[in-house]
Order: C-alpha cells, then structure tokens, then sequence
C-alpha cells in the first residue's frame, strides 16, 4: 500500500479495482476511459466485469482485466450476478492487494462490493469502496421499490459517493433517504480522441451533395425518444438538404424504422448500429440531436461536442450542465420536436453561423477535459485511502 509520511497524495501511487458494465453505455465508457487514464499515470488498474470493456483498445503494462464468471445452473433461472461478482471482488482485493474499489453504477455493483467489503473485513482486510452514480441507476431503476432499500442501503455504507451532474446529485437526494455526502464530478473526455481527420471521402460517402449530416447516438431505449429524433429530422429535411445517422441499437429501433418508412424519410437515414468508435461519425456529422425523456449527464452530447459539432437537446436532467443554450447548441423542452428542429434549421442555414457553432461546441468540450476531471477523482480516492487509515488507527 502506498503511504508518503502517513497521508496519502496525488503524487502516491495505488492500486485500485474497477467494477463497471463492459458495454457501450456511458457508465461503461466513462470508467474504461477512467481507468486508462488513471494507468497512465502509474496507479495499477484492475477492471472487474463480466466481458472485456468495448472502450478498452489495448492494454498497457498497468492495465488488468479479471472476468467474472457466470455460473450457469439447471436451478438458477437468473443467475446470480451480484454473489458471484462479490466472490470475484474478494479474489482480486486479496491477491492483487488492491488499496479501493470503485464502482460504476450502483445497480448491483454497490451493494456487490459491500458484500465483499463485510467478507473480507471477516479475515481481517480492510478495503474503501466508492460509489459513482451515473443516471438510469437512480432516475429510472434504482427507484423502483424492487430496488429501492438495497440502493439506499449500499450507497449509504459507500466510503464516498460521487455523481455525474449536479441534477443527479439533486435526484438522489430527493429520491432515497441518503445521509452521505454526494460529490459532483462529472463526466470526461479525452480531447486527443476527438482531433479533426480528413475525412472527405467517408463523408461524401453519406452525404454526396454535400447535404448537412445530423447524427444521434444511443442506446435506443424509450428514454432516449429516438422517435423524436425522426421527427425533428423530417422537419429539417423539409427545409434543407440533409442525412441522417444513426448510431447504437436497442428496443426502440424496430419503432424507429417504422417511422422512417411512414414519414418517407428511409432514402437519408442510415442506421448503422453500434460503433466502438463514435468519434468517427461525429468527425464528418454538421448536428447532433438528443432529446432524451431524461439524461443525468449526455456523455454522448460531449463526445459531439469534443469532436466540433453542436448539440441541439432536450433540456432535461444535465443536460444544461452541458450543452450551453445558443453557445455550444440549443435546449428545449421534451417533445418540443418543432422547436427543436427550428433551432437545428438555424443552426444549418447559415455557414458562418454553422462554423462558429461548431468551434464554440469544441471549446466548451474543452471545460470536462480529463486533465481538470481526473484529479478531481484522485483527490477522492486520496480522502477515502486517508480516512480509512483513520478510521484503523482507532482503539
Ligand atoms: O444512457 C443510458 O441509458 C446509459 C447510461 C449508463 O449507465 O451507461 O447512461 C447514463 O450514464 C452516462 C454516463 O455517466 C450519462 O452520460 C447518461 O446521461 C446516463 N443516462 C441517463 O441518465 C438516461
């Protein structure tokens, strides 16, 4: 464990565990991309999921991944998740000599790593684990009374908690009975991901004639109100040449081809399904358009932005946090598709405006850079690491 005259610092190096979802979710890209960073800088990194991270790209020498097996059983119609990963997070802290645990999405890897926290606390070992909640995890499931008293519960015994907004902060508080100290750290980019390519050809590849391309990014599910994402298109296609992309699959894209066919809108929309890559659609994309039901922060709305393209949204949840009105894009309310498309209209129409806009998305990326925002975690693993240490010295 690394102590310099007893405190920890920035400058000390830990070995942390990373519990995350390995798939494209936000929650997901955030902590791979975290964890990259954080190996960078010489902490040790151990990645605890059930599937290779899909944001991981290669390793490096600081860089582990440990798979948690499911076990499949005639009897488990559900296997079960949350004890197997507990076991799994027992295993690594204890081999790997890992100094904290954090954990990406309270649902069930909160409660997971108490479990192993309580384990291993029964032999002796003592390991802080942090809690980053990222959205669907309070505002949609994790309220559901199925849910409610273990969310509470884990988040509570959390040695720290952070939040990715300050609208995800609020929702905790207002939703569950929480007597922690909620911090607000929000969500990151890596700006070298998102530097211009040329990108001519792949760009006339969709939009020949120089048409203005729109894109949305999601996971298609019902929150994201990708529906409205048509909709708001056929308006803009009505008043000026352009295509559409789609990136992502989900539940809702049956509804969504649907739509395209009813609103004759099929010969400039591209559906192109998950990307690992979405900075390469962003590259050559004019508009991205997210009108989410709710978005605790829109990691997908600053990816767009890092990669110079303004973001007309909803002005749910973090989003305002985010995607600054008539600066990097607009902001209406849910469902307010003629609005929308009325402000991405304005945005298209005029060149200059178009490339001021884009330039004023890129540069207000520039506030959630890695560099400002990984301190901000080192800082709290430093906090948990020194009152834990505390909290042992006691009688
Ligand atoms: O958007 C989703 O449904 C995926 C979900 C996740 O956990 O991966 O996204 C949530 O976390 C992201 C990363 O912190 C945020 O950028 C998204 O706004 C948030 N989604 C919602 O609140 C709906």
């Amino acid at each position: 464990m690394a102590i310099f005259a007893g405190i920890f610092t920035d400058a000390i190096l830990m070995k942390i565990g990373i519990v995350l979802y390995p798939t494209f979710g936000g929650s997901g890209v955030v902590a791979t991309e975290l964890g990259k960073a954080l190996s960078q800088k010489g902490h040790e990194v151990h990645f605890i999921t059930y599937s290779q991270p899909v944001r991981l790209g290669s390793f490096t020498k600081n860089l582990f991944y440990h798979e948690v097996q499911i076990l499949e059983y005639p009897l488990f119609e559900y296997p079960p998740y949350e004890t197997v990963l507990a076991s799994k997070l027992v295993d690594v802290v204890k081999n790997e000599k890992l100094d904290l645990l954090h954990v990406h999405y309270a649902i069930p890897h909160a409660s997971a790593a108490y479990m192993a926290k309580c384990i291993l606390r029964s032999q002796g070992i003592k390991i802080p684990f942090i809690t980053t909640l990222h959205g669907t995890d309070i505002t949609l499931v994790g309220r559901d009374p199925s849910f409610e008293p273990a969310i509470t519960f884990a988040i509570n015994n959390s040695d720290a908690v952070s939040a990715v907004s300050e609208s995800l902060k609020r929702d905790t508080y207002t939703h569950f009975a929480i007597n922690k100290e909620v911090e607000v750290i929000p969500n990151f980019i890596c700006p070298e991901h998102y530097l211009p390519k040329p990108e001519k050809d792949f760009r006339d590849a969709y939009a020949p004639n120089g048409e203005r391309i729109i894109t949305h990014i999601s996971n298609f599910r019902p929150v994201k109100r990708v529906e409205d994402v048509v909709r708001i298109f056929k308006r803009i296609r009505d008043r000026l040449p352009a295509k559409l992309i789609l990136v992502g699959d989900g539940p809702d894209r049956y509804h969504v081809e649907r739509l395209c066919r009813e609103l004759g809108t099929c010969s400039d929309t591209f559906i192109i399904g998950k990307l690992k890559k979405p900075e390469e659609v962003l590259h050559i994309s004019d508009l991205f358009l997210l009108p989410s039901e709710s978005e605790s922060f829109g990691l997908a709305a600053l990816e767009a932005m890092a990669s110079g393209v303004p973001v007309v949204s909803s002005d749910s949840g973090g989003l305002p946090e985010v995607n600054i009105e008539g600066e990097s894009g607009f902001l209406r309310p849910v469902g307010d598709v003629e609005g929308m498309a009325e402000r991405a209209v304005y945005l298209l129409e005029d060149d200059e405006r178009l490339k001021a806009f884009k330039a004023a998305a890129k540069k207000r990326s520039e506030h959630f850079s890695i560099k400002r925002i990984l301190p901000m975690y080192t800082r709290l693993y430093n906090q948990v690491l020194n009152q834990a240490r505390i909290e042992s010295s006691l009688p």
